[in-house]
């Protein structure tokens, strides 16, 4: 089944949304499988946004995940990875459609609350980044009543 690693940011933690996003995953019937609270530090900020090394705003962006204390998940389920983009909405929450939680809850790029992995290949190498050890294998009872 596939992953996907998701990370409420410094701005969603100050803010108390980590129940509503939890709450929007889990209703939508995806399935928890690691969750951890941690204040990551430069290097290891520079190393998960190492793809946007080069862009003007990866300092700016480097300085606000290092902020505070970050919520660190992998969520499961059928299509998990494009269908969590689609929950967190646009990268400019002003372009993210009302219903996506940076739709409802985020006005400026810099300070979107929220990451999701946008690929499968991302997700995997992000998921061995910031889980090591590994996540627990369950299985949610109630997967009967969400997959066919
Ligand atoms: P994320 O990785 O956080 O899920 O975001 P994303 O794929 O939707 O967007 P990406 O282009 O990978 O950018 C990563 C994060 O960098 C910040 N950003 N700031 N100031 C700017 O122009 C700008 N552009 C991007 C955002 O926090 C974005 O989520």
């Amino acid at each position: 089944m596939e992953q996907t690693f998701i990370m409420i940011k410094p701005d969603g933690v100050q803010r108390g949304l980590v129940g509503e996003i939890i709450c929007r995953f889990e209703k939508k019937g995806f399935s928890l499988k690691a969750l951890k609270f941690v204040n990551v530090d430069r290097p290891f900020a520079e190393k998960h946004y190492a793809d946007l090394s080069a862009k003007p705003f990866f300092n700016g962006l480097v300085e606000y995940i290092v902020s505070g204390p970050v919520v660190a998940m992998v969520w499961e389920g059928k299509g998990v990875v494009a269908t969590g983009r689609k929950l967190i909405g646009a990268t400019n929450p002003l372009a993210s459609e009302p219903g996506t939680i940076r739709g409802d809850f985020a006005i400026d790029i810099g300070r979107n609350v929220i990451h999701g992995s946008d690929a499968v290949d991302s997700a995997t190498k992000e998921i061995a980044l910031w889980f090591p050890d590994g996540v627990v294998h369950w299985q949610s009872s109630l997967h009967s009543w969400i997959y066919e």
